[in-house]
């Protein structure tokens, strides 16, 4: 019989075939091997080294400038039926796709090297942890995926063990975007990139993997593979709550996962530890809790806005050993974006810096890091079982109506509120940036199947034997009528998550409203924060007619998703819509007195 490596083997050779590599690498994850490789892509210019008095270590990238951000438009999920790719994907028959995506990889890698990447996504002992092979021509996705995966022989050990992986394969190409295509084969565990080297498009193991084909597998086997990041809390009491939390790309995931409290907090003794920044996989424990990994080891954060005001924790861990993509670069060969003090002396496409060319950093700027650099890291993340689930928190980047927080009445409310989640688009995503779009669960971008199934799978955790995390929703980004940011965010969010981490604990009382229940303005505690008068109010406050208007929008926007949206989930958007009704005909002005 076969044995279960040969069928990696046999893989790597077909494609070897097909692809035509010069020479094949197996990557074994060692310092050797990364410090061969690192040399050459100095040699060849894909990393510049950066100052190495002021950043050991460090390197810029600077990608081809029409490669700069994952591309929806040409993200595929081709799955057998069109239907279960639902219509929050592309979606292309799996052999159309495979044989348009094959036609590109045929000699692709003539005059590279292929790299085998065995990796490991969550703790290399976590039976939540799952492993995939990711094959590349491109030693910056290497080095890139030596830190945000668990790279190398303790991964091959394991799929050698289990005789399962991800098969994932990847070409740059020629950079071409005519020629460029994402595409998952959920249903085959397969995943063909093609045509870019940027992170999410090109780094198989996050995007593509650890969301779009894991929600897939997630649903078959009872978990959830979700866009949050996951944030444990000690209070002053000592005790620690997880939080995960879902916002879209460059909506603040990292800037939370990495919070330093307030200073009167610090002082009470609170404290904030990081599991991830990203990406959360969970499932029920023998207790009925979710239990969570963080599938990454290493963060790819945005790095414009980054800095000793924002994140002093993510500043202090890019310190050293870190990769920057699109960065600007100062005089003395340092990392450099809006944000940061000091002036740039080179733009993101290593031009004298111009700002009439626009931001010298490219907004989508990323850094690379390893987790463990960060000062809040925890060892929790290591946990093999992973950590408690307490509360989950959705949110987006919503300018009017939606109140600084809310919690949903139950479960089944609380899937609503992520189903409805809207956001303002960023640049993390290629087209316009600000436009506001429908993002449930932040997953848009990322759910491998049908929404309509997603929420139902979502639903199905309601059952007896489980105790579920509490659900909230946040808005961060809510702004007055002179365009200001109501709620100055960052570290005094921790204020926010006080308030359900006591209601988490019983302790914390809320006024039920037709949303969900919110605090008063009181529960809030503001000391030693300089908010514009009435401001806390305005940002708690319900403004019904304004809801209704966006209940309504909720249910359209579910309804395209019939017939596959749960009837669970409409019966919800009605009771809500009904609730809001009742309160504003109970507050209405009578017509004739
Ligand atoms: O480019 S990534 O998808 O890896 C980052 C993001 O957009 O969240
Ligand atoms: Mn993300």
């Amino acid at each position: 019989m076969a044995s279960k490596l040969s069928r990696l083997d046999q893989w790597v050779e077909e494609v070897a075939r097909h692809t035509q590599p010069d020479a094949i690498h197996w990557c074994d994850g060692s310092e050797a091997e990364i410090a061969a490789l690192r040399s050459r892509m100095v040699e060849d210019g894909t990393l510049l080294p950066l100052n190495p008095a002021t950043h050991p270590n460090c390197f810029l990238h600077r990608s081809h400038p029409g490669d700069v951000a994952r591309v929806e438009h040409l993200t595929f999920v081709c799955t057998r039926s069109r239907e279960d790719a639902g219509p929050n994907n592309h979606w292309m028959d799996p052999a159309e796709a495979h044989a348009r995506i094959d036609a590109l990889f045929a000699g692709c890698m003539k005059g590279r090297t292929m790299y085998v990447i065995p990796y490991c996504m969550g703790p290399i002992d976590s039976p939540l942890a799952r492993c995939g092979v990711e094959i590349t021509d491109s030693p910056y996705v290497v080095a890139n995926m030596r830190m945000m995966t668990r790279m190398g022989a303790a991964a091959l050990a394991r799929i050698e063990r289990e005789g399962q992986f991800v098969k994932g394969l990847h070409s740059i190409g020629e950079l071409d975007p005519e020629r460029r295509f994402i595409m998952h084969f959920p249903e085959e565990g397969t995943i063909k990139s093609y045509g870019s080297g940027y992170g999410g498009n090109a780094l198989l193991g996050k995007k593509c993997h650890a969301l779009r084909i894991a929600s897939w597998q997630a649903r078959q086997e009872g978990w959830l593979a979700e866009h949050m990041l996951i944030v444990g809390i000690r209070n002053p009491e000592g005790r620690t709550h997880y939080i995960a939390a879902a916002f879209p790309s460059a909506c603040g995931k990292t800037n939370l996962a990495m919070l330093i409290p307030p200073p009167a907090y610090r002082e009470k003794g609170w404290k904030v530890w990081t599991v991830g920044d990203d990406i959360c996989w969970m499932q029920p424990g023998p207790d009925g809790r979710l239990w969570a990994i963080n599938p990454e080891a290493g963060f790819f954060g945005v790095a414009p806005g980054t800095s000793a005001a924002t994140n002093p924790n993510a500043l202090a861990m890019l310190g050293h050993d870190a990769i920057f993509t699109n960065v600007a670069l100062t005089a003395d060969g340092q990392p450099w974006w809006e944000g940061l003090d000091g002036v740039p002396a080179f733009d993101w496409q290593g031009r004298p810096f111009d700002p009439a060319r626009g931001p010298a950093a490219h907004p989508n700027a990323r850094f690379t890091v390893s987790a463990r650099q960060c000062p809040s890291w925890t060892p929790a993340a290591e946990d093999p079982q992973g950590v408690p689930i307490s509360a989950i928190v959705f949110g987006g980047r919503r300018p009017s109506l939606v109140p600084l927080v809310f919690e949903a009445r139950d479960w089944r409310h609380g899937v609503l509120v992520g189903a409805a989640m809207g956001s303002e688009t960023t640049a993390a995503a290629a087209g316009a940036v600000g436009v506001m779009r429908r993002d449930p669960m932040a997953m848009k971008p990322f759910c491998g199947y049908h929404f309509g199934d997603y929420f139902a799978h979502w639903l199905s955790f309601d059952r007896p034997g489980l105790k579920l995390p509490r659900v909230f929703h946040v808005n961060w980004f809510r702004k007055g009528e002179d365009g200001r940011f109501l709620w100055p965010g960052f570290g005094e969010n921790l204020r926010v998550l006080e308030w359900m981490i006591r209601r988490v604990e019983g302790e914390a009382g809320a006024r039920e409203t037709p949303i969900g229940y919110l605090p008063e303005p009181s529960a809030i505690c503001v000391d030693g924060l300089d908010l514009a008068p009435g401001a806390l109010e305005r940002l708690l406050e319900v403004d019904l007619a304004g809801w209704a208007d966006e209940i309504e929008a909720t249910g359209a926007f579910l309804a395209e998703l019939s017939p596959r949206l749960p009837g669970a989930l409409v019966e919800e958007q009605a009771r809500v819509a009904a609730a809001i009704a009742a309160a504003r005909a109970a507050t209405a002005e009578p017509v004739d007195a």
